[in-house]
């Protein structure tokens, strides 16, 4: 069993609410400490096939198709997957009768004393925590990468392996439950609207990605992104000690120059590593390597295992991936563009004109700074899916933007007005659940239609 952190008392009696990989975990780790659990899920039990057997077979209560009050009211601890609204009614009455609610990645971390980095930000935490974790690794150092990035902390603590330190990508729902959680070094990317279908507004969404460093003292890192506005306007509250990147201003703590990067860390000497070689392109990769670099020089990885790891790093699928150059047009799957300001990202690597395909599950934000870049790029905006209306209305001022059902109707329109030389990026700044399981699916669709280009006409 691991050394728990100070002050975490354990309960006798948990509730776990969400049934999905998060909720699973952390099932399984109160089983680790002999603690009596009830889960419960709004899915029936046919929807779960037999992903449940096993924690049936260890005696865990179940309650699925419904969450019952009397569940939440009679337990010592409720501990929440990151996907559940805080404000149902049997969450309120728990609340309101002083019983704990955390959320998974706050009970896992309260179970370990490893030392945490930490990534947060609306775009480029996957890419970023992945190479944090390469470079350490690539170090020599034990590292378990995961969050939000897809395997739960809870489910690492559980397996009582060991490490040196644990590379978490959390997200803003994480760190809604996370009361105590403190990362040793905290990183903080960038922060444009996101989630506003959860949020009182962007500023609510904001103070909640700056939650992350609350709990840090001078003896922790908090490092942040010298061209957000949102860090540099929050990072004098901030109680760690803070490092700037920068891709502009040059007395940043870490800065670009013609690939190659300069580390100055306060006290310390020049630490430069380049980029050279290195398959991770724009504007928001550039953002990235800075974080993480300053990240792995701080904790004195030499420069020789960065310019390593950047260089055979591999771009990870839908994030502004080249598919293919068809007929002089090149075709682009940034599917896991799924917010406003990753749009804005991807959209300030091209010069040439773009036929950008939009549309989604409505996060309920603004879409005119898409607007307003694609007015300076020219050409189109094909919208489709849930929030289509939505994105018609607010960019019909900017740039011309039509209507689909769905993406095959918009793709084949796009693909029929491109010119050798333009750009058709998909790029939907929406989740994807209103027609696809995951934005993987949905990327997946998209090059399967470039990928038939000229062996039919658009196919779907
Ligand atoms: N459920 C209820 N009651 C409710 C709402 C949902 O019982 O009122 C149930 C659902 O029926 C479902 C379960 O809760 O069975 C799902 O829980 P979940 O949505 O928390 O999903 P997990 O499978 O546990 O996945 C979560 C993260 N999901 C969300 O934050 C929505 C995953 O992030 C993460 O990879 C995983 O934990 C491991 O840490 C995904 C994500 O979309 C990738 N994250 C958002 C983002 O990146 O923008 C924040």
């Amino acid at each position: 069993m691991k050394a728990m952190r100070p002050g975490a008392a354990m309960p006798k009696k948990a509730l776990v609410v969400g049934l999905g990989i998060s909720g699973r975990s952390v099932c399984e780790l109160l089983f680790r400490h002999g603690v009596r659990v009830t889960a419960t899920d709004l899915k029936r039990r046919e929807e779960f096939g037999g992903m449940l057997d096993s924690l049936e077979a260890k005696g865990c209560g179940l309650r699925l198709g419904t969450h019952r009050v009397e569940d939440f009211l009679e337990a010592d601890q409720i501990i929440v997957s990151p996907g559940i609204p805080l404000e149902i009614e049997p969450l309120r009455k728990a609340a309101q009768k002083g019983i704990e609610i955390v959320g998974e990645l706050e009970w896992a971390w309260r179970m370990t004393t490893t030392p945490v980095i930490a990534v947060t930000g609306t775009n480029g935490k996957t890419t970023t925590t992945s190479l944090i974790g390469e470079m350490l690794r690539r170090a020599g150092k034990q590292v378990f990468v995961g969050g939000n990035i897809g395997t739960p902390l809870s489910e690492w603590v559980a397996s009582g392996r060991e490490a040196d330190f644990l590379v978490l990508e959390v997200s803003s729902f994480q760190l809604d439950t996370a009361p105590r959680f403190c990362p040793e070094i905290g990183i903080l990317l960038n922060v444009t609207e996101d989630h506003l279908d959860r949020y009182d507004g962007f500023s609510s969404y904001a103070d909640s990605k700056l939650s992350l460093f609350k709990r840090q003292t001078s003896s922790h890192l908090a490092i942040l992104n010298g061209d957000d506005p949102v860090c540099t306007a929050r990072a004098g509250d901030l109680p760690g000690r803070v490092l700037f990147y920068s891709r502009n201003d040059s007395t940043a703590h870490a800065v670009l120059r013609n690939r190659e990067v300069r580390v100055r860390l306060p006290g310390g000497e020049d630490y430069l590593f380049s980029l050279k070689g290195s398959s991770l392109r724009g504007v928001h990769n550039e953002e990235n390597i800075l974080a993480a670099g300053l990240v792995a020089a701080s904790l004195g990885i030499p420069r020789e295992v960065l310019e390593q790891t950047v260089r055979q790093y591999r771009v990870l699928p839908h994030r502004l991936q080249w598919v293919r150059t068809w007929m002089g047009i090149d075709f682009y799957d940034d599917s896991k563009g799924t917010n406003v300001g990753a749009v804005v990202k991807a959209l300030e690597n091209f010069r040439q004109p773009v036929l950008l395909l939009l549309g989604g599950k409505d996060k309920l934000g603004s879409y005119s700074p898409i607007g307003e870049r694609m007015k300076r790029l020219g050409k189109a905006v094909y919208a489709f899916g849930e929030a289509a209306p939505r994105m018609v209305q607010e960019l019909d001022p900017w740039v011309s933007v039509r209507s689909f059902a769905n993406l095959p109707e918009a793709f084949r329109e796009a693909v029929k007005d491109a010119r050798s030389g333009d750009v058709v990026l998909l790029s939907p700044a929406c989740s994807s659940f209103d027609q696809y399981e995951s934005y993987s699916q949905r990327g997946n669709h998209f090059q399967q239609l470039v990928s038939h280009l000229g062996n039919e006409a658009t196919g779907s």
